[in-house]
């Protein structure tokens, strides 16, 4: 079968949808680092609308921090790649067209970094996943970041608004804090140019994308009639909410779909806490119980009512200006959840919990903790992921702890409850300063005690019976 390629696209099948732009004059204006699935599934489906719109000037170069697999994929399609939207009725192709590069980091830096520094560049985004923001060392997003702005600040060029599209709270200021710090390291004043002339405005990004499998890619290959050695198949919702401060002229993110605002953090905190703790705690009950996806989750009654329990005292924690939106977020991510077609994996979602709890869930708990409010269902789902890391189900079979600090967790997870309560408390990474909260080891230990004893799906179902005394301490 002839692949996807610029010379393919004009006899693809009447229902794909395809790039209605010459792609020939789209210049390069985006870089993206982290060139994964769900940035090709949400930042670049908005760059290929505003492409559409007529407005040439937001061509993507995609570069890959890590492995060369995503440019060798795609490289041979000239960029292209389907995606492939999907619910209970069906799913609609469509070819995206805005990728027009692609880089692999480690093996030619310079070329990353000079893209940085090319004129025509105006905006960078980041999907590097909450550990990218860990590594500072060489070859590292930050390292280029403050390579490629010393270029252009060499040069006589302006600055750049540089986009966190990762799932952290004050995504925006943590990579701000963390290229600044890099930068005065090696070179105080680009780090005076920096403050100056580099914008890092907040981001909430929203899009669930399951990874590809070959179901994927088979289901690709028929409804295009050309093979696709990377498509990306998503649900339909998408949102963009970013912060409006940039370096320069602001881009028309909104002709693009994104929602423009003054502070970002109401709708960040309202995603992490709602989408993904439920995502988190899905993923750690449900692993648990035998449960692969998030719709077979979700539709496990117990689960439900968890996640809607969860949802009701993870709002009394939310900003005032979005709290009175949580019910109606609720109901519609249980609609989300439920999309049959997407076959969200719950190993994937359970991957580098350590990095995810802390804004998902951890935040959730201790906040409520201190308000004297109900968190049993954090709780649980903090006692969930600690289960999780001694990696057996409930089966006795094995679960995989992919996450970087795996073998500090595996230790930890090991033992009696009251003990291994303990020792995951003093994961600074995880909870931070929760050791001053003195009941948490015996609350964790209780919740833990209960998931090892009756099951996951049981304790779930254990309305409010766990630890939901009040704690001021
Ligand atoms: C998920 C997210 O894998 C995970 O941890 O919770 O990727 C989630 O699907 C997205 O944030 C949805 O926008």
């Amino acid at each position: 079968m002839a692949r996807l390629c610029d010379a393919t696209l004009a006899a693809l099948p009447a229902d794909v949808a395809r790039p209605g732009y010459d792609r020939r004059r789209a210049s390069i204006g985006v870089v993206h680092l982290g060139v994964g699935s769900f940035h090709r599934a949400h930042q670049a489906v908005a760059f290929d609308d505003l492409l559409a719109s007529g407005d040439p000037r937001w061509g993507l170069s995609g570069a890959s921090l890590v492995r060369p697999a995503m440019r060798d994929a795609l490289a041979p399609q000239d960029g292209l790649y389907a995606l492939l939207v999907r619910d209970g009725g069906g799913t609609r192709p469509r070819v995206v067209g805005a990728l027009r590069e692609l880089l692999v980091a480690p093996e030619a830096p310079g070329a990353v970094v000079a893209r940085i520094a090319a004129p025509d560049t105006r905006l960078v985004t980041l999907t590097i996943t909450e550990k990218g923001y860990d590594d500072d060392g060489p070859g590292g997003a930050v390292a280029l970041l403050a390579a490629g702005l010393s270029a252009r600040r060499a040069a006589g060029l302006g600055g750049l608004s540089l986009l966190s599209c990762d799932n952290l709270s004050r995504n925006g200021a943590r990579l701000h804090a963390r290229l600044r710090a890099s930068a005065r390291a090696s070179d105080p004043a680009l780090a005076d140019w920096i403050d100056a002339c580099v914008a890092c405005p907040g981001t909430m990004v929203d899009r669930i994308v399951p990874s590809t499998t070959d179901a994927d890619r088979a289901e690709a290959a028929a409804r295009l009639g050309v093979d696709d050695a990377w498509p990306v198949a998503a649900e339909p919702f998408t949102q963009w909410v970013v912060e409006r401060r940039f370096a320069g002229e602001a881009p028309p993110l909104e002709a693009a779909g994104a929602q423009l605002v003054d502070d970002v953090a109401p709708w960040e905190a309202m995603k992490l806490r709602l989408l993904n703790a439920a995502h988190s705690s899905l993923a750690y009950l449900g692993a648990s119980a035998g449960l692969a996806t998030v719709d077979a989750a979700i539709a496990e009654p117990r689960l439900r009512a968890f996640v809607e329990r969860l949802w009701s005292q993870a709002a009394s924690t939310l900003p005032a200006s979005v709290r009175g939106e949580a019910p109606a977020y609720g109901a519609r991510l249980l609609g989300r959840f439920a999309n049959p077609a997407l076959r969200h994996r719950l190993l994937q979602i359970a991957m580098d919990g350590s990095r995810k709890l802390p804004q998902r869930l951890v935040a959730t708990l201790l906040d409520a903790r201190r308000a004297g409010l109900p968190h049993d269902a954090p709780l649980l789902a903090v006692a969930a992921w600690i289960r999780f890391c001694d990696g057996r189900d409930e089966a006795g079979g094995g679960l995989p702890l992919d996450d970087p600090l795996a073998a500090r967790l595996r230790a930890a997870a090991a033992g009696d409850a009251a003990s291994v309560a303990r020792a995951m408390l003093a994961i600074d990474e995880v909870f931070g300063d929760a050791a001053t909260d003195a009941r948490l080891a015996d609350d964790l230990a209780a919740a833990l005690s209960t998931l090892r004893e009756r099951g996951a799906l049981a304790a779930a179902a254990m309305h409010g019976a766990l630890s939901s005394r009040p704690s001021r301490t």
